[in-house]
């Protein structure tokens, strides 16, 4: 039986090239800042960003955590969309790790405006918490891979230099964005404090993000990466992976999106399910299967006995994420499984 893995991107397995860079990877004690493999992911990544500086971490929730704390001191406050990777799937990180609340903007399709985020910013008042971070996501996981337009983030921009508050790109899936809109990383780089960006997800590594900033913001991450026992030794062997995903993979995930865009349009087709197809702009689809009749849970262990895999996130909803160890056929095969289930 066929096996197609739609559960999420992070399920991708390093290819036989990436393998190879991985086992010549030169390494060192990273730590010690000594890992030549590493330096040069930072190196390149800061570059990309036109930022000073980048730090290697092992997980996107790391990534998002260490600017966090690097940004904020304790009883500050994060304003985050409600739906955020930050809020809602870092299980609680930002109260535990930094002493932090969210204070959670319902947005549209994962955006949250500058007219919105003005009206959270807490007075400086000794009733209030301090407000000192927005924190956006782009693409945005759980409004289905929605991009976050470049002038929504420019006028966020104008709104936080003008508070004096920081603005952090939870940037999981940006090279999705970066390739469906053509934006330049750079353009992204100059319009936020910091972002960080995962290497696990689309781009096929098995471990990995890197954290972009200035100079000082990356010491102060550094730091909290190394509190948070992320500090890694010869991780060299890892960075190689992410170097390889930058020079071979990124222009595979144009694919990515017309494949989701293929299973959305025979979701579509369905009687009784609901997905919107303005929404589905990347890798993500989201979609409503109420009308059927079913649950998701059995809509799950239905499409697992013949192969396809995706996961529940709601009674109701379910999510599918396409990747680059799935090609269009394999996707053809799941769309045609999805129809005579959900039909069925
Ligand atoms: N997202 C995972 C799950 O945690 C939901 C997935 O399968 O999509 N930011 C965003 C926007 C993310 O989607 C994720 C992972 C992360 C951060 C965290 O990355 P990791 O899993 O590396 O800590």
């Amino acid at each position: 039986m066929k096996k197609v893995d739609l559960r999420s991107d992070t399920v991708t397995r390093p290819s036989a090239g990436m393998r190879e860079a991985m086992a010549k990877a030169d390494v060192g004690d990273d730590v010690f800042r000594d890992d030549p493999t590493v330096n040069q992911l930072q190196e390149r990544m800061a570059e990309l960003f036109g930022r000073e500086a980048a730090l290697f971490v092992p997980s996107g929730t790391m990534g998002n955590q260490v600017s966090l704390a690097a940004h904020t001191r304790p009883g500050d406050e994060v304003i985050a969309e409600s739906g955020a990777h930050i809020f809602q799937w870092e299980a609680g990180a930002p109260a535990v790790l930094s002493g932090l609340s969210v204070y959670a903007v319902q947005g549209t399709r994962g955006v949250i405006t500058a007219d919105q985020v003005a009206t959270r910013i807490r007075p400086d008042d000794e009733n209030y918490t301090r407000t000192r971070v927005v924190a956006i996501e782009n693409t945005h996981n759980y409004s289905g891979g929605c991009i976050f337009p470049l002038e929504d983030i420019r006028s966020l921009r104008k709104l936080t230099l003008d508070r004096g508050i920081m603005l952090h790109l939870d940037g999981a899936r940006l090279w999705n964005a970066h390739v469906a809109t053509g934006v330049s990383f750079a353009e992204y780089g100059k319009l936020v404090d910091s972002a960080s960006l995962c290497f696990s997800k689309g781009m096929g590594c098995p471990v990995g993000s890197v954290v972009v900033g200035d100079r000082e913001f990356i010491e102060r991450a550094r730091r909290a990466r190394k509190r948070f026992g992320g500090g890694m030794r010869q991780a060299g062997i890892l960075a190689a992976a992410c170097l390889y995903a930058l020079d071979h993979n990124l222009k595979l995930l144009a694919g990515d999106h017309s494949n989701a865009l293929l299973l959305a349009r025979a979701l579509k087709d369905v009687r009784g399910v609901a997905v919107d197809l303005d929404t589905v702009q990347t890798n993500i689809v989201y979609f409503d299967v109420k009308d059927t009749g079913k649950t998701a849970d059995q809509v799950v262990e239905r499409l697992e006995a013949q192969g396809v895999r995706l996961i529940a996130l709601g009674p109701t909803r379910l999510r599918l994420v396409t990747h680059i160890d799935v090609d269009k056929p394999s996707c053809e095969y799941a769309a045609d499984v999805l129809s005579r289930v959900l039909a069925g």
